[in-house]
């Protein structure tokens, strides 16, 4: 009797213990952004920048992809902090020039559009340009999924002062890399197994250049030999020669944010080495391979992990509180 309520009250500390680090937030910045931070400052913010997404998008189909993708490439390389917008001055070479980048990254103008756009709805410069990557992202993943793939992003990011080349090409992951590689270079982030197999699914849209798929088009063996040989016909083996001829990462469904970029996983028609090491990589985890498998043949649970680990990858080191600045010109620091 006397050991069963000591059971009873053990239970009962750790049930406490439990609560209160629940409560304690795992990235103490984090918990500075919210969702709501724009709403009493400029209730039009978000609605503006939308209207600016939807312009780009319909103008051109893949600025979605563009505008997603920088959003990732901004958030890691020393947090989601707009660093990736910063041209090169004489303090400091930018990451627009860093190996992944490099003629790679693009919708810039668009980011200008949106900033001249929300700063005149505004009447002054209160969004940062880190806060319209991560809107800018959700928008165009919305616009070309759905409602289901809506998501309230959490705000209050600033904007940085600085930009490094060097931790641009030391954090962003090439195709190149197999399963083990992938994960560590995630783990770096905070990020997990499951983050990586749903965020590698933002490449259910855009293209990449034949450049950083040639090398598994003809080499690699776990590829669907079909699909190989229809993108040779655009990707000559011969290195230098039509580099940068596009095809589309996801090659069932190229402007649509959907789960048939797994389905193409699951058949052997991942376009980068990266994606297929998700599923049937030498290295690859049994989790990783039922994420795979799951997200295929369930779009729910697709749509409702990648919306939870854009923005767990939104919440990296961001600038609150007086760190940082709110940006003019999202190219230069004040
Ligand atoms: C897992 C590691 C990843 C690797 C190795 C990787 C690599 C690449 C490469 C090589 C390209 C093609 C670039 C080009 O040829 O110019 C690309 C495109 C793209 N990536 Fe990733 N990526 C990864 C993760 C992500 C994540 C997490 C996101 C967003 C959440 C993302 C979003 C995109 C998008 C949307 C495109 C198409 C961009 C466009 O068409 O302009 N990628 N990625
Ligand atoms: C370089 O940094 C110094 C000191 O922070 C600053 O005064 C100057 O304006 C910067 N130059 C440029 C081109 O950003
Ligand atoms: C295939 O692999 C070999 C050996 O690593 C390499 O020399 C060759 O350049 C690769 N081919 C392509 C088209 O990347
Ligand atoms: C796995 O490794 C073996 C031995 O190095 C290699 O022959 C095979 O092509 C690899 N498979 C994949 C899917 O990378
Ligand atoms: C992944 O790549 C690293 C670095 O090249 C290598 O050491 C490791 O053996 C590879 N892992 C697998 C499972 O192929
Ligand atoms: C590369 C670099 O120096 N990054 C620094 C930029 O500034 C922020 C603070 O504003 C630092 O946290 C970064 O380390």
């Amino acid at each position: 009797m006397a050991s069963f309520s000591y059971v009873q009250c053990s239970l009962v500390v750790i049930v406490m213990v439990c609560l209160v680090t629940l409560m304690i937030p795992t990235t103490t910045n984090a918990a500075a952004l919210n969702p709501y931070f724009y709403d009493r400052v400029c209730p039009q913010a978000l609605p503006v920048i939308r209207r600016v997404v939807q312009k780009a998008i319909n103008r051109e189909r893949r600025m979605g992809a563009s505008l997603l993708r920088l959003h990732f490439h901004d958030c890691f390389v020393n947090g989601c902090d707009g660093s990736v917008l910063l041209d090169d001055t004489a303090n400091f070479t930018g990451e627009k020039t860093a190996k992944p980048n490099l003629n790679s990254i693009r919708g810039f103008e668009v980011v200008d559009q949106i900033k001249a756009a929300v700063d005149k709805a505004c009447k002054r410069p209160v969004v940062s340009c880190a806060d319209i990557l991560a809107l800018a992202a959700r928008d165009s993943v919305a616009i070309l999924g759905g409602p289901l793939f809506w998501y309230q992003v959490p705000l209050g990011r600033r904007d940085a002062r600085n930009a490094s080349q060097t931790a641009a090409n030391n954090n962003l992951p090439p195709p190149f890399f197999n399963f083990t590689q992938l994960l560590a270079s995630f783990n770096n982030h905070g990020l997990n197994t499951k983050d990586l197999v749903a965020l590698s699914g933002a490449h259910t849209i855009g293209f990449s250049k034949c450049k950083n798929f040639r090398n598994r088009i003809y080499n690699d063996t776990n590829i669907d030999p079909n699909f190989a040989t229809s993108l040779r016909a655009n990707c000559p083996s011969t290195s230098g020669v039509g580099d940068n001829n596009l095809a589309p990462l996801d090659p069932i469904t190229p402007s649509r944010v959907d789960n048939f970029y797994y389905k193409g996983l699951v058949g052997k028609k991942g376009i980068l080495h990266s994606d297929q090491e998700l599923y049937g990589g030498n290295g690859t985890s049994s989790e990783s391979v039922k994420l795979v498998e799951l997200y295929s043949i369930n779009p729910f649970a697709f749509a409702r992990d990648f919306k939870n680990s854009m923005i767990k990858m939104g919440n990296l080191s961001p600038l609150t509180g007086n760190n940082g600045e709110i940006r003019l010109n999202c190219r230069r620091v004040n």
